[in-house]
């Protein structure tokens, strides 16, 4: 890369995201380069190599719906593709579309700071280098930023050890070593039954349980992907119904609607489906109501209790501080078996808390368990943490980091008031975090693309959402929290980590309104010449 090479736009990320976006922005004739902080393209399926490491989307609602060739070309192998069969596939869609040539790797951004003398963005890398854009667009993601635990003494370990999202390229011996794994999120939940039965012994400590549910996956044989290929109009229209963007919506019926048996048999139909639709595919007012959700719970936690042999134990895998699906979904295949397991032991953090990680294992306060390797499973600053380790600088030395302290602020989660010529694509408060990715992506990014047209036709060199544009918007982002049950419940989701400082209250930080609305809204702005939205 050249010294300060001038674009028309940065992508800051090559990701599912910043991929589609590059490839959009290409088609138009921009001048476009796309930084991307890894060796090479893919983002979270990049990073993420750890075992067990699949979607919880089925494979074809997950692909990108703007090729038909690229539909009909590509097979998935399994209706949840695991991580490696997913990397393929972005790197297939970057090759076909020639997308690598404007990618440049190994590139960290470590500022963007936007001088408005000239009105573009100087970009700074972590090398040193640096270029300058009209436009920025971050494509940074979600879960990005891990995050180890807050426990003494992480740094002594002398085996090895590593975050699920730091999983080494080279092959991590795994058989008849003993091994600890902190954390039992959706990540947690896949590395523990994928790893139960190749190690040699394996040490779970679980802070808080979640409700997990089978993930029911199999392989796609030549038949059946024929049919799937055959269906992608389908499968995509009904991706565009429901809330979520995924292949499974609630049904719109209320528990209290149906007799019991029928609840039941519902029940069991879902819980034995594969995918979201044991927590998306519920009656609508699970995830809505106390009392709903109440009895939703009551039977997954019998599930639970009837998969895992120890009563005990099962009992401390149902989660007793929140409902089903209150929290993110952990889908799993044979996650609650692997418990049956003789070489599989689960600590209770709420009995005996960590104090400390020392040479060769990990102190509870009722003993010392030793280890060869170490798997932190324990999740992310998730939403704005990818945004806070850039010096997102706007043009009176404003920080975007100061900004979000409490919280995003955003418009339609995709331009934020004092830092013009930006977007966050896949941002805090737009829809993709509560969605099945790539669709709600590819709604962002059209929308993106189109705004970019509209600049050039007008011949705009500068814009910024409006202060007034952005606080209706925060209004309508709080309304959704107002219906769900999650707001209610600390995750990710809503705010909360416990190992970054000040993420212990809620923050607005996901559109909670559905993708339907959500789209809906983006195209209101668009046809109103993009009303909230100054130019010059
Ligand atoms: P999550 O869902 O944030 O899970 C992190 C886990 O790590 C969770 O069980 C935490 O317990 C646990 N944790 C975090 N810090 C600690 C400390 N200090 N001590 C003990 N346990 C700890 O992250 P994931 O990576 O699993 O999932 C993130 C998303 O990635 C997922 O939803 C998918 O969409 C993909 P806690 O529950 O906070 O008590």
């Amino acid at each position: 890369m050249q010294e300060s090479k001038r674009y028309e736009v940065v992508v800051v990320g090559a990701g599912v995201c910043g991929i589609y976006q590059l490839y959009r922005l290409l088609e138009q004739g921009i001048n476009v380069t796309v930084l991307e902080a890894g060796a090479d393209l893919g983002g979270t399926w990049y990073w993420n190599r750890y075992p067990g490491a699949r979607f919880d989307s089925e494979s074809y609602s997950y692909a990108y719906s703007f090729s038909d060739e690229l539909l009909q070309e590509w097979d998935w192998s399994e209706h949840f593709a695991s991580q490696p069969e997913t990397l393929r596939y972005l790197n297939y869609v970057a090759d076909k579309f020639d997308l690598r040539e404007h990618m440049q790797f190994d590139c960290r951004v470590n500022s963007a700071v936007f001088d408005e003398s000239e009105c573009i963005w100087k970009v700074i890398l972590e090398d040193g280098r640096s270029l300058t854009s009209n436009i920025l667009l971050t494509a940074i993601g979600m879960l990005s930023t891990p995050t180890l635990p807050n426990i003494e003494g992480i740094s002594a370990f002398q085996g090895e050890s590593f975050h699920t999202y730091h999983w080494p390229k080279e092959p991590v011996e795994l058989q008849g070593k003993r091994v600890g794994v902190i954390g039992t999120g959706a990540t947690g939940v896949q590395v523990i039954a994928d790893i139960a039965d190749k190690v040699g012994s394996l040490t779970v400590f679980q802070r808080r349980p979640n409700w997990c549910a089978p993930l029911k996956n199999g392989p796609i044989d030549a038949a059946t992907m024929v049919e799937i290929k055959a269906s992608y109009d389908e499968i995509f229209e009904k991706c565009r119904t429901t809330p979520g963007g995924f292949l499974h919506g609630p049904d719109p019926r209320h528990v209290e609607e149906v007799t019991e048996e029928e609840r039941k048999e519902f029940w069991e139909e879902l819980y034995n489906s594969p995918g979201f639709g044991v927590w998306l595919g519920n009656y609508r007012n699970v995830l809505m109501e106390d009392a709903a959700n109440a009895q939703y719970s009551a039977f997954i936690a019998d599930k639970i209790r009837s998969r895992v042999l120890d009563p005990q134990l099962a009992e401390k895998l149902i989660p007793k501080d929140h409902g089903f699906g209150t929290r993110r979904v952990p889908l799993e295949t044979n996650y609650y078996e692997a418990y049956n397991r003789s070489n599989i032991r689960l600590v209770d953090l709420n009995e005996t808390p960590i104090e400390r990680v020392t040479e060769n294992g990990v102190r509870t306060t009722s003993e010392h368990h030793e280890f060869d390797l170490i798997i932190y499973a324990t999740g992310f600053d998730a939403i704005t943490g990818a945004f806070d380790k850039i010096n997102i600088e706007g043009p009176r030395g404003n920080k975007l980091r100061d900004k979000w302290q409490e919280g995003p602020v955003t418009f339609l989660g995709l331009q934020t008031h004092g830092f013009p010529n930006m977007m966050t694509l896949a941002g805090p408060q737009g829809a993709s975090v509560s969605s099945n990715f790539p669709r709600a992506i590819e709604d962002a990014v059209d929308w993106a693309t189109a705004f970019i047209s509209y600049l050039r036709e007008h011949q705009y060199q500068r814009f910024e959402p409006e202060e007034a544009a952005e606080a209706d918007w925060l209004e309508h982002v709080k309304a959704g929290y107002d219906m769900m049950l999650l707001t209610k419940t600390k995750s990710w989701f809503t705010g909360y980590n416990s190992n970054v400082e000040g993420h212990d209250k809620l923050r607005y930080q996901i559109y909670l309104g559905g993708a339907l609305q959500y789209r809906e809204r983006l195209r209101e702005v668009a046809e109103n010449d993009y009303t909230g939205i100054s130019f010059s």
